[in-house]
């Protein structure tokens, strides 16, 4: 099946009346816990256009949440993933072994940050690979104290969801969550209560201050960021504040772990967002990106911290899956070869200054940030900071029916994040910009 013709073309309304009856079906088969941005089903996607069973091309600003950065149907990972089902599907890596795990696990070890000696383990979800992250910090380090911030997200399993900032819809009811995760202020420049000019020191006299006075540092295995937040609202931490932290962390014994499951493989302009500041952390979680779809996700770290858990205590049925491992190499290859990374940061050097431009004093648009592909706006009631969740649904709702798929995101859901495939074509991107800026001019 070829790549779908790379337009917006709407023939219905979205959604559309095929896939209005598909979602009432939906009702009566499928769980309701799990919501859905926009109720259109997929019948093709690829390069920067999602189509949909009635027909309409959407603009593709989700990636399907920073997962299709190669785009839904990249040939090279399609052809991989065909290649392999046939040879075969599973065998489970802890029964017998396969060459493409351990080229993807010394593909990442070469691609991540720092040239020490490392190793890599493969799992299948992003929350498995940050849930293994710290089981291996608490193995090396022998303490069981995890630090996170506020804003963060990590997963949706028990220990991941505990990490998550979020209550709701996050951990509402699910409770009691897993001990030992202490929280510390996100360093988030548009609500920083205290000097807007010393954002990155004060956020982290308040880390070294939580750590000592609640924790103990020598009980605090791990610290964990995501370099630039995600879910929590794209926040791009001020320069300075990841360096502190890491610096802290080795002179504690902690294991500094970056969460790149959003972040990571070319999305922000570089290959990895801690390389913005030259952070080597010392253990990075990967997954999304990583196989162009498949579900597959790594911890890369240190090799005397990997190691330190004996054979058998990692692992899973679907670690490391083959045809995930086929569809990573594929992804990789492309990834590097064609500089994705460089395509992220044409993608904020054509979208970031429009998106500048509908801030203003009387604007709804209270702040725009992001690296990369990676770029969101926040909205507020004009003139304040008071989360406006209303206004960013307004402009997430006309997107959507103008052909633009789109995403909101942050704690206080008053967030559109862009996460386009880095191969969306830059006449796409246009377009998809144009009908967000229409979008925005009907809040006034
Ligand atoms: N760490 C930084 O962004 C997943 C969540 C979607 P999984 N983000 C999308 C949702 O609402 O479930 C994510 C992330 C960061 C970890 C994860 C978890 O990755 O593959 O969803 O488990």
């Amino acid at each position: 099946m070829a790549t779908p013709e790379q337009k917006r073309i709407l023939v219905t309304e979205i959604p559309g009346p095929k896939s209005v009856k598909l979602h009432e079906q939906r009702g009566a088969a499928f769980a309701a816990g799990f919501g859905v941005s926009l109720p259109i089903f997929v019948a093709e996607a690829g390069g920067g256009i999602v189509v949909d069973v009635d027909g309409n091309h959407l603009i593709d600003l989700a990636s399907g949440i920073a997962v299709t950065s190669v785009g839904a149907s990249h040939p090279e990972v399609v052809a991989a993933v065909q290649a392999q089902a046939e040879r075969f599907t599973h065998t489970c890596f802890m029964v017998t072994e396969y060459e493409s795990a351990v080229d993807v696990a010394t593909a990442l070890n070469r691609l991540t940050p720092g040239d020490h000696e490392k190793r890599t383990g493969l799992f299948s979800t992003g929350a498995e690979a940050v849930e293994n992250a710290i089981k291996i910090a608490r193995s090396y380090t022998g303490r069981s104290a995890v630090v996170v911030l506020s804003h963060a997200y990590h997963g949706r399993t028990l220990l991941t969801m505990t990490m998550t900032a979020k209550n709701v819809p996050y951990k509402e009811g699910f409770g009691p969550y897993a001990p030992e995760i202490y929280r510390v202020p996100s360093p988030y420049p548009f609500r920083w209560v205290g000097d807007p000019d010393n954002v990155a020191q004060e956020a982290f006299d308040q880390l070294v201050d939580v750590i000592t006075s609640q924790i103990g540092a020598h009980n605090v295995a791990a610290i964990v960021v995501e370099p630039v937040q995600g879910e929590g609202g794209f926040v791009v931490p001020p320069d300075g504040y990841l360096p502190k932290v890491a610096a802290f962390a080795k002179e504690h014994g902690i294991v500094f772990v970056a969460d790149e499951i959003q972040s990571g493989l070319g999305r922000t302009g570089t290959m990895f967002a801690v390389d913005h500041e030259g952070v080597v952390p010392d253990i990075v979680t990967t997954a999304k990106a990583l196989a162009g779809g498949m579900p597959l996700s790594a911890v890369t770290g240190r090799a005397e911290i990997m190691d330190a858990v004996a054979p058998g205590g990692l692992g899973g049925t679907y670690a490391g899956n083959p045809v995930a491992c086929a569809a990573a190499k594929a992804a990789l290859e492309v990834i590097e070869r064609d500089d994705l990374p460089a395509k992220a940061r044409r993608i904020e050097q054509l979208a970031k200054p429009r998106l500048e431009a509908l801030t203003g004093e009387d604007s709804w648009v209270g702040d725009v940030r992001g690296r990369g592909a990676m770029l969101a706006m926040e909205f507020v009631r004009p003139g304040t900071t008071e989360p406006a969740p209303e206004a960013a649904k307004k402009v997430a709702a006309y997107a959507n029916a103008h052909g633009v798929l789109t995403l909101t995101c942050g704690t206080y859901g008053n967030v559109i994040r862009l996460l386009p495939p880095l191969v969306i074509g830059e006449d796409l991107l246009a377009d998809a910009l144009d009908v967000l800026e229409a979008a925005v001019a009907t809040l006034a």
